[in-house]
């Protein structure tokens, strides 16, 4: 059987979602790779991958006969925007990289998309799943030429690419690596360590978010899905629930009735999450392959409240 390879495998998605592969698939199936070392302890086989580097990601895919890639390693939005040429450097390049060695070796591909592919002149509530995508943010052009150069391989190549548009994701086994929505996981972290959490986001910043469980089981739903059913085959809206700092802080008060929140506004974060979606209209995803959420607010507070309390 070939194996299935994750690449950016040591960050936010690529721990959770490497755990629910080899638990799918059988660990001797799953590689996971970064360009840091972290995931030594990971389940599956691990070797160090920088995407960057074309001979390593074809030496890679053909060695350990690769026939599925999901393509993580990339620079998230926040990062992004303090070092941009770099950002769109990395972004671009390791994309093209595993492309090519998709094409070359006849993978399957997927490429993770997200709410930062659209901009101010989108309509936010809700966000259409063919809309205007000009974002104003590195990341996001990074973003939308991915959605564009995942099609041209399908179309010109034949390349079996899907992809998501991921909202703000929310988990507890890995930190998040740099974006504008990591408020939401810091949140729980400093709710139960300290008891109180100074937010970067204005508390009326309304965002589209989801829990990492059903970020997961929707990247490895897609990739199983009849390809003849997806017209949207690159960049499906996907959503599962919204909420602003100040929603998310009573949520938790529920649960953690001491709990206090103050702010304290980052301008570069918050006109990036100015820039962004409140909720994506997933009507596509629904119909095309059968999306549906399990986790809403309440739903992931309580998780996320009870997973961090056994780790901490
Ligand atoms: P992350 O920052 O947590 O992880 C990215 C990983 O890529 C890191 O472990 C990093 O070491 C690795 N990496 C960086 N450069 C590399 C290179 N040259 N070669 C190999 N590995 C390299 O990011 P994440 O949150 O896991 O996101 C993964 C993907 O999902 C990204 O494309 C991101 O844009 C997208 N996405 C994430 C979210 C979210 O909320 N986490 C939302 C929407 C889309
Ligand atoms: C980020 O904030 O950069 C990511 C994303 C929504 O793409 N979490």
């Amino acid at each position: 059987m070939k194996r299935i390879l994750v690449t950016g495998a040591v960050g936010q998605i690529g721990t959770e979602l490497v755990t629910a592969l080899c638990e799918r698939f059988g660990h001797e199936r799953i590689l996971a790779a970064d360009i840091r070392g972290g995931g030594k302890n990971m389940p599956g086989q691990f070797v160090l991958l920088d995407c960057l580097d074309a001979d390593r990601v074809n030496q890679v895919v053909q060695k350990y006969d690769v026939g599925t890639i999901y393509h993580l390693a990339a620079i998230l939005s926040a990062t992004a925007e303090t070092k941009p040429l770099w950002a769109y450097h990395v972004n671009m390049q390791t994309l093209l990289h595993v492309l090519d060695a998709a094409h070359k070796f006849g993978c399957s591909l997927f490429v993770p998309s997200s709410i930062g592919a659209f901009g101010p002149g989108t309509p936010r509530d809700p966000t259409p799943q063919d809309t205007i995508q000009r974002p104003t943010t590195m990341y996001g052009i990074t973003k939308v030429a991915a959605e564009l150069l995942c099609d041209y391989y399908h179309t010109r190549y034949g390349v079996d690419t899907r992809g998501l548009r991921f909202p703000g994701l929310i988990s507890y086994s890995a930190m998040p690596g740099g974006g504008t929505t990591d408020y939401a996981v810091d949140i729980f972290h400093r709710a139960l360590r300290e008891g109180k959490y100074t937010c970067f986001l204005h508390e009326d910043t309304t965002l589209d978010m989801m829990y990492m469980p059903d970020a997961v089981r929707a990247a490895i739903e897609l990739m199983e899905a009849p390809a003849d059913l997806l017209h949207h085959r690159n960049a499906f809206n996907v959503t599962a629930m919204q909420f602003c700092p100040r929603e998310l802080a009573l949520e938790i008060q529920r649960h953690l009735p001491d709990f206090e929140i103050d702010y304290d506004v980052d301008p570069v974060r918050q006109a990036i999450a100015d820039s962004w979606p409140q909720r994506l209209d997933d009507s596509a995803a629904k119909t095309e392959w059968g999306w549906a959420p399990r986790y809403g607010l309440q739903e992931m507070v309580i998780d996320m409240l009870s997973q961090l309390r056994k780790r901490l």
